[in-house]
């Protein structure tokens, strides 16, 4: 599957020159045209669609529809204005036949004044009637029995799903079910920092929502359609905040409930990666990680129980395979510059017990 971001660096960065510069400055000048044009030419062009004209969710959806209408009507005053100002500029030009005596000129006009100030007014409160409308149906006050709960908790720089009902806590990719007509099940996420605000951003599932130390922010998805849908954070959080990506699956019900029967799994125990196992339990990895089952319970970093169950690793720095996480665990600056993951001086023979074990955590 091609990746989100492709290319990481597995040599030292290189430093920018004075031609560099120039060649980034145009890069950033063209992206609009370079992304939608790679969007065109990727295959899986769909599966990374950000479109916020593309929801699939019926949050996202009404939000596109209730911006089309305030589009519409802006649109509708821009074509009367400029149509009357076209008008008036050709329809009263200088002719040769003019003397050049001024127009009579008008003073207050009642009936003008009055035009002026009715007419858009009344634009303006259908405005805010619309927008208040859509505000308090985007609230969703009345959840809609078997809605689903999961709490979101940005940290720098990578996310961490609670799913409270399940006691399943997972990474930087959120599983979620599909709604069907008569099968409602909508995710109502709520919204936690660890240290400073964030903003979770899945545009084909719903609005921006920002992410606030010391305050709970709430945020509901209810997907028609199943399928990847990819976002990230959209509010700069340090460092690595370009390297915040998100993932949201959405599975038929079933698969759903089998991922969930999968997670609520304690970590595998394989004798034959025993040695990578101790490797692990005996490195500082445990006052970090969580693996079910095992004496690591540390919450700082990512839980690792079902690491393999994930396609991507540091919040989409990279694949989940055997040589990224290899790269990874020897240094995972390298990978993610100033991530909060020291490397742990772990190499050679035992580098590889411990990649085979994570590799193990499926
Ligand atoms: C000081 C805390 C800390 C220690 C010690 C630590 N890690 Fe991490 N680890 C993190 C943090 C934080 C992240 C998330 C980094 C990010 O994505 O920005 C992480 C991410 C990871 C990931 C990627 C998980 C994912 O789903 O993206 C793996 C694998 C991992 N650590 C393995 C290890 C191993 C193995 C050790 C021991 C050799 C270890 N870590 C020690 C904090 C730590
Ligand atoms: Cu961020």
């Amino acid at each position: 599957m091609p990746f989100y971001r492709s290319h990481r660096c597995p040599e030292p960065r290189a430093r920018l020159g004075g031609l560099d510069a120039v060649r980034v400055g145009l890069v950033a000048l063209a992206s609009p045209l370079l992304f939608s044009a790679r969007a065109l030419a990727d295959d899986a062009a769909s599966t990374f669609d950000t479109g916020i004209f593309s929801g699939v969710s019926t949050p996202a959806i009404q939000i596109q529809t209730y911006s089309l209408g305030v589009v519409a009507i802006c649109a509708a005053i821009f074509v009367v204005v400029v149509g009357f100002g076209a008008w008036t500029v050709i329809r009263f030009r200088r002719r040769d036949e003019d003397d050049d005596r001024e127009p009579p000129q008008i003073y207050g006009s009642n009936s003008l004044e009055l035009a002026w100030t009715v007419i858009p007014l009344v634009i303006v409160f259908i405005l805010a009637l619309v927008t208040a409308r859509a505000i308090v149906e985007l609230q969703l006050d009345k959840r809609p029995a078997g809605w689903l709960a999961v709490t979101a908790v940005g940290h720098q720089w990578w996310w961490e799903f609670q799913y409270p009902e399940y006691g399943i806590t997972t990474a930087n990719e959120l599983h979620i079910p599909v709604n069907r007509p008569g099968a409602r099940r909508p995710t109502f996420l709520t919204l936690e920092s660890e240290d400073v605000i964030h903003s979770f951003w899945i545009p084909r599932l719903a609005g921006k929502t920002d992410i606030i130390p010391n305050r709970t922010n709430h945020l509901w998805f209810e997907p028609l359609q199943t399928g990847l849908y990819v976002g990230q954070c959209s509010e700069y959080c340090g460092t690595q905040h370009a390297n915040m990506l998100l993932r949201v699956y959405v599975h038929s019900p079933t698969d759903f409930e089998r991922w969930v029967r999968e997670q609520q799994r304690d970590a595998v125990s394989d004798p034959r990666v025993a040695d990578g196992r101790s490797v692990f339990l005996e490195t500082a990895c445990i006052n970090c990680h969580t693996v079910r089952g095992t004496v690591a319970t540390g919450q700082f970093g990512p839980d690792l129980t079902h690491l393999m169950s994930r396609q991507t690793l540091g919040a989409g720095v990279g694949t989940l395979d055997a040589k990224t996480l290899r790269a990874w665990v020897l240094n995972p600056d390298h990978l993610k510059p100033g991530v909060r993951m020291p490397a742990m001086g772990v190499e050679g023979e035992s580098l590889d017990q411990l990649v085979s074990y994570l590799l193990s955590l499926k």
